[in-house]
């Protein structure tokens, strides 16, 4: 071993993968530039990383065809009782499931390097933070990791011989037998693809893939399925939630943290810039808040990332300037088109299309062929620090403390652009009961509705019932210092199939009128379905919208109304006794109040 580890557990755990998965090499991390350089220059080297002629610093990977997103059906909360894991997540019972990986995982790293990742989700040394050690035989994901989380020597000094920490089990789960030449992304076929979670000891073990979410494992693995049961256990918030930093003309800050499903603009509105003038907003994350309640009473959030894995497909200087000044060097691209010039592509990027690419598949491309150039799942892997619009408090340890929670999803009808909960209790509900109508992005058929409560479907690494009534207890703790509750949907789209709503950066006038929610400063009317805004409250000063289309965004149709009831009833109905019954009670509530 390269350096010499002092923490008792991290020896024995080390060993014991050794024994298991049978290395060629053990390479302890250190985080540096000069770390991160040699495993662009081995990938590079391999064939697996092309240098980007017109962006410095940069490299395109093209993924396996078979490992381009989260494998969601592969994904396992490994619990001793199932109930545990409730409705919304895959179960196997821990011993059977290790038994399994097991079998995987001996010599699985046969020919190949195991590194040894510390890194801390959240800045180094705070009281927010946890860290992880992830093991892998992947340089890709060394390269990610450094990115996406602090990953340096003195998280290994932190640790000390005797701190605990997360341990995160990773291999591609392809061997390379002596004298087998390698292939540019190994990993194993979907059906030994495993992402597993063990809760009860804090353990996640994943095997088969190198893409993003199922290999990066201090992200959705550690930051959001570990971290929830970590929070609940220990009282605070670990939420699929972007944050920002709202500043107002008079210089009065709000922060705000919003949950929203994959594919309704989370990154974009995290880096929105404006139309409104004198409004300023700033990124702290694009993804994950951690939150705590801090001895004020109120909630303070971090962002336990450091870097953004955004989707690429559809981010141009029109839908987010910001995202695409963040990725002009240093950046990770993954499954986008090639340009001839040493550049990458991708579809929405620019109105016109270039006359030649190499797709993400490695084949020639030109406006007349029938498949994408680009995934729609391809991805840039950027440092934070990188971004023009980035808070000066991002990696403040003592995190923001949030005015504002908003919830949202894509609906082309029925849901009104913006409104708010009575009370904390309509909050949860308007939270558990968020939907949205499902993209090229999500597996499945385009335009169907689908529940995906807190944006959290995926990423909740208990039983969501019981989920529902911590946030509930944590709004009894937070009391009058909780944050106001609002749901958004920027979606809605006339008969014609046109959106009503211009969207980005003339969002920001949704949440000015949320603001002035906030500081008593604007009425709102009483709706079946929450608080609207009152005619004429929304600041849309320079737009040219159409009374009629107001209207219709602003519109509750009762009758479209009473439609979702049965929908949410049956929603709410798989949780069985593990639904509060204060959830029960809005549901009712809601039903009067439609008549
Ligand atoms: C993501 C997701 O990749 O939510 O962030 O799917
Ligand atoms: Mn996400």
């Amino acid at each position: 071993m390269n350096i010499e580890v002092k923490n008792r557990k991290l020896n024995a755990w080390i060993s014991e993968v050794v024994a298991m998965c049978r290395p060629d090499a053990v390479y302890i991390c250190d985080g540096s530039k000069k770390e991160y350089d040699s495993m662009m220059e081995k990938l590079v080297a391999a064939g697996s990383g092309i240098p980007l002629e017109k962006r410095a610093g940069s490299y395109l990977f093209r993924s396996d065809p078979s490992d381009v997103a989260r494998v969601e059906d592969r994904t396992y909360i490994s619990t001793s009782a199932q109930d545990e894991a409730g409705p919304t997540n895959n179960w196997l019972d821990p011993a059977s499931l290790k038994e399994t990986m097991k079998g995987f995982y001996k010599d699985c790293m046969k020919g190949r390097t195991m590194y040894v990742i510390p890194f801390s989700m959240g800045p180094i040394g705070s009281p927010i933070s946890k860290i992880g050690v992830e093991i892998t035989d992947s340089p890709y994901v060394v390269a990610n990791m450094h990115i996406m989380t602090r990953v340096s020597s003195k998280v290994l000094e932190l640790l000390g011989a005797e701190n605990d920490f997360i341990p995160c089990l990773h291999s591609i789960g392809a061997p390379l037998e002596s004298g087998r030449k390698d292939v540019p992304w190994p990993c194993a076929p979907i059906e030994q693809k495993y992402i597993s979670h063990f809760p009860e000891e804090n353990l996640i073990w994943s095997y088969g893939s190198g893409y993003g979410g199922n290999a990066l494992l201090g992200k959705k693995c550690l930051a959001l399925r570990i971290a929830s049961v970590m929070a609940r256990r220990e009282g605070w918030l670990a939420e699929h939630m972007l944050i920002l930093r709202l500043t107002n003309p008079e210089g009065r800050q709000y922060h705000i943290a919003a949950a929203f499903p994959s594919a309704c603009g989370k990154t974009n509105l995290a880096m929105m810039q404006p139309s409104l003038k004198g409004w300023k907003c700033e990124c702290i994350g694009d993804d994950i808040a951690w939150m705590k309640i801090g001895e004020d009473g109120r909630l303070h959030a971090i962002n336990p990332e450091s870097g953004f894995f955004g989707v690429a497909p559809g981010t141009s200087y029109d839908t987010n300037p910001m995202a695409m000044d963040t990725i002009r060097d240093n950046v990770i691209f993954t499954n986008c088109a090639l340009t001839d010039d040493g550049d990458v592509w991708w579809e929405g990027m620019t109105d016109e299309l270039p006359a030649h690419l190499i797709d993400w598949k490695g084949r020639d491309w030109t406006p007349e062929s029938k498949a994408e150039a680009a995934h729609p799942n391809a991805r840039f892997t950027a440092h934070a620090s990188r971004c023009p619009v980035i808070c000066k408090d991002w990696e403040n340890p003592a995190g923001v403390p949030i005015d504002i929670f908003i919830f949202g999803g894509r609906r082309s009808s029925v849901v009104p652009l913006v409104y708010e909960a009575f009370n904390w209790d309509h909050g949860v509900f308007l939270g558990a009961t968020a939907a949205s109508e499902t993209t090229s992005a999500n597996i499945g058929a385009v335009g169907n509705l689908r529940r995906d409560p807190f944006a959290m479907k995926p990423f909740c690494g208990y039983n969501m019932g019981d989920y529902f009534q911590h946030w509930l207890n944590m709004g009894d703790r937070l009391g009058n210092k909780a944050p106001r509750i609002f749901y958004v949907n920027w979606f809605r789209k006339s008969d014609e199939g046109k959106f009503l709503w211009p969207g980005f950066s003339d969002n920001s006038r949704v949440l000015k009128w949320i603001c002035e929610r906030v500081e008593e400063k604007a009425g709102a009317q009483k709706s079946a379905i929450g608080l609207l805004p009152l005619d004429g409250a929304l600041d849309l000063s320079g737009l040219n919208i159409p009374s009629e289309n107001m209207k219709e965004l602003l519109q509750v149709d009762p009758v479209e109304w009473k439609a979702e009831v049965p929908d949410i009833k049956a929603h709410f109905d798989i949780f069985g006794d593990r639904l509060p019954e204060r959830l029960v009670v809005q549901l009712q509530e809601l039903r009067k109040r439609l008549g």
